[in-house]
């Protein structure tokens, strides 16, 4: 593979503009997605004066945020975090559904890298596994996708 002529994206975010669009709607595990990612990017070299949090009621408003805030052009990437967790309705169904749908769809439209950091879990255990304990930290993971995104796309013709 090492003789392949190879575009990828390196993980510095120096001088990079980063938005954090997270849901109130489960906030105990939201905030720590959030934690997870500004750490990550003020560790990658972001500045905190060049990331903006941006909070929404919950992920199903989440893709009409991200795509306001994706036109603004004041923001190289935008990161989505929210936690979506199963409960005895079919209401679950929906809000996932709609969200993964609708950002997938922002982020195709605008050329701004999304990040999807909204846990879709069956149980609130699973929630908290993936919200900076034992499976990781989604909102880490969502911010090091937008980073790497940004880069790849700064190395891709704009007409591409
Ligand atoms: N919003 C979430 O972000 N997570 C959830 O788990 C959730 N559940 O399960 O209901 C949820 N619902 C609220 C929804 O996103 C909207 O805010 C609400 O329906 C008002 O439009």
């Amino acid at each position: 593979m090492s003789q392949l002529k190879t575009i990828e994206g390196h993980l510095q975010a120096e001088g990079l503009r980063f938005a954090l669009v997270a849901s109130r709607f489960n906030d105990f595990i939201v905030d720590r997605l959030i934690s997870g990612a500004v750490d990550y990017l003020l560790r990658h070299g972001a500045k905190q004066e060049n990331l903006t949090l941006i909070r929404v009621p919950g992920a199903f408003e989440m893709p009409l945020i991200a795509q306001k805030t994706a036109a603004q052009n004041q923001f190289d990437g935008v990161v989505c975090l929210g936690a979506v967790i199963r409960g005895a309705t079919p209401h679950f169904d929906f809000v996932a559904a709609e969200v993964a749908k609708g950002l997938a769809q922002v982020s195709l439209a605008s050329s701004v890298p999304i990040g999807f950091g909204i846990l879709t879990t069956d149980t609130l255990e699973q929630a908290i596994e993936r919200a900076g304990s034992k499976a990781g930290n989604k909102g880490v993971e969502a911010a090091q996708a937008v980073l790497e995104s940004i880069r790849v796309l700064e190395q891709l013709s704009p007409a591409s």
